[in-house]
């Protein structure tokens, strides 16, 4: 559903939401801090199945980046073994992978956007140039992303197999989609993933433009919802959380500045949750232990990612 009337300025909401200083002024991590030890232990509890779920992407040229402004993964090989004559026959094979750290399954940094010159916690966006970004990347989150992860099914809220590009996620589908999955909750220090279809769409349309040209996703007002449930970091099946074309004509990814700049979130994009909902609306369990550790990049604005369920 769509917004009628005028939406919220999102400098407003994001200042309402605003956890900038609540872990310290020096901190870069934001609500990743959520995510205690204790919740970390009752989140390990979660495993009784040991049954595991990859829901990362392959990082390959079959991924759904269209050339606009990121290409997929480009892989090369660098030896293969051909011409090399190491004693006792010994042979190895050595590749590169040149890729945009944001195209495939990833973590968006607290440094990926900022407005008014400033980014999470009142750090000054200038310290972001050509050598990367002084504060907020990546690196800085070596120490996660894991814990207590629940997947809101909110296609199969709907009744389809992908919702249309554009469809706003408001926070009462969210509320619905817990009650009718059994009344799971959502709360502190939780890595939520919401499934929106738009990975099944593309597997079936295998159509890079269109996976891009939109999407449907979380609308502004989800941000006071994630806030309120303490959650630590948010997941989805399409590539930028939110809702696009947005809500508002005067605002760009306004879910991005509020969540990531104002509220200190990490984004996780472009997640295939495909087998691990089929599995979720057979065994009728919607919460498990989630892991998803970024790359220890050096000051860089994001990090590919194999992420995974333990049920
Ligand atoms: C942008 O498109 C700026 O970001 P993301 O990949 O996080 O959606």
């Amino acid at each position: 559903t769509r917004q009628h009337t005028r939406l919220e300025d999102f400098r407003v909401v994001g200042e309402r939401l605003r956890n900038w200083g609540r872990w310290g002024p020096e901190d870069e991590r934001g609500t990743i801090n959520f995510i205690t030890p204790e919740r970390l232990v009752a989140a390990g509890r979660l495993i009784c199945r040991g049954a595991i779920f990859d829901l990362g992407i392959p990082f390959d040229k079959s991924g759904p980046q269209d050339g606009a402004f990121r290409s997929n993964p480009l892989h090369m090989m660098s030896e293969t073994g051909a011409g090399q004559d190491f004693p006792g026959g010994f042979k190895f094979a050595d590749d590169y992978v040149l890729m945009p750290l944001q195209c495939a399954s990833q973590w968006d940094a607290l440094a990926h956007v900022h407005y008014d010159g400033l980014l999470y916690n009142g750090f000054p966006a200038d310290g972001i140039t050509t050598k990367g970004a002084e504060h907020c990347s990546i690196d800085k989150q070596a120490k996660g992303i894991a814990g207590r992860g629940v997947l809101l099914d909110i296609a199969a809220l709907k009744g389809v197999d992908w919702l249309e590009a554009g469809t706003v996620i408001e926070p009462e589908d969210l509320d619905e989609a817990c009650e009718r999955q059994g009344g799971v909750e959502v709360g502190t220090g939780d890595i939520l993933l919401v499934r929106t279809g738009w990975r099944r769409k593309f597997l079936s349309e295998g159509d890079p433009a269109a996976f891009m040209a939109g999407e449907p996703g979380l609308g502004q007002a989800c941000c006071a919802w994630l806030h309120e449930r303490e959650v630590a970091a948010v997941g989805s099946d399409n590539w930028a959380i939110e809702v696009l074309p947005g809500e508002s004509p005067d605002a760009f990814l306004p879910v991005h500045l509020i969540l990531i700049r104002d509220m200190g979130m990490s984004l996780g994009e472009i997640l295939d949750f495909e087998e691990l909902a089929e599995d979720c609306h057979r065994d009728g369990v919607w919460d498990f232990f989630f892991a998803a550790p970024p790359l220890k990049i050096t000051h860089a604005i994001g990090s590919p990612i194999n992420p995974v369920v333990i049920k």
